[in-house]
């Protein structure tokens, strides 16, 4: 019986730790004093809706949708904006800069990326989320034919 205490123990450690950081929009206006002590920033993740990173990209314009989603929830957050940088690395000179043209999506959390790739070969696509609560940066390679 002193096992089953000693695991249990933990996990409801674990549920106080994250339960806050999922419900921070709905706490700070009823409990001020909680969200100062909570001032950290909830984790979001950014994940690439389209296109399929494994299918294959050919030179030239490219629409990219990418999606913020509460880590802890994995729901759509709306964020204040998205960052969208696509770079390639090159031997012996600086990246290769393609210009990214962020614009928000329909959809909650989603935003739509055109870039252009000017070249053949290895890509990353780096997208950060720019919010007061939420903090993600993500990156994204792409091979193009
Ligand atoms: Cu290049």
């Amino acid at each position: 019986m002193k096992k089953l205490i000693l695991i249990l123990l933990p996990l409801s450690f674990l549920a106080f730790a994250c339960s806050p950081a999922q419900s921070d929009t709905n706490v700070a206006s009823t409990t001020p004093t909680e969200t100062t002590q909570n001032k950290q920033e909830s984790i979001a993740t950014v994940n690439l809706v389209s296109p399929d990173p494994q299918a294959e990209l050919s030179m030239g314009d490219a629409e990219m949708i990418l999606e913020v989603v509460d880590s802890a929830t994995g729901e759509p957050v709306k964020v204040e904006s998205l960052d969208v940088s696509a770079s390639m690395p090159m031997d012996g000179m600086d990246d290769m800069m393609g210009k990214v043209e962020v614009t928000p999506a329909d959809e909650p959390g989603r935003f739509k990326a055109t870039t252009y790739f000017g070249m053949q070969g290895t890509w990353n696509v780096v997208a950060s989320v720019k919010d007061p609560q939420y903090q993600a940066q993500q990156e994204f390679t792409f091979e193009v034919k």
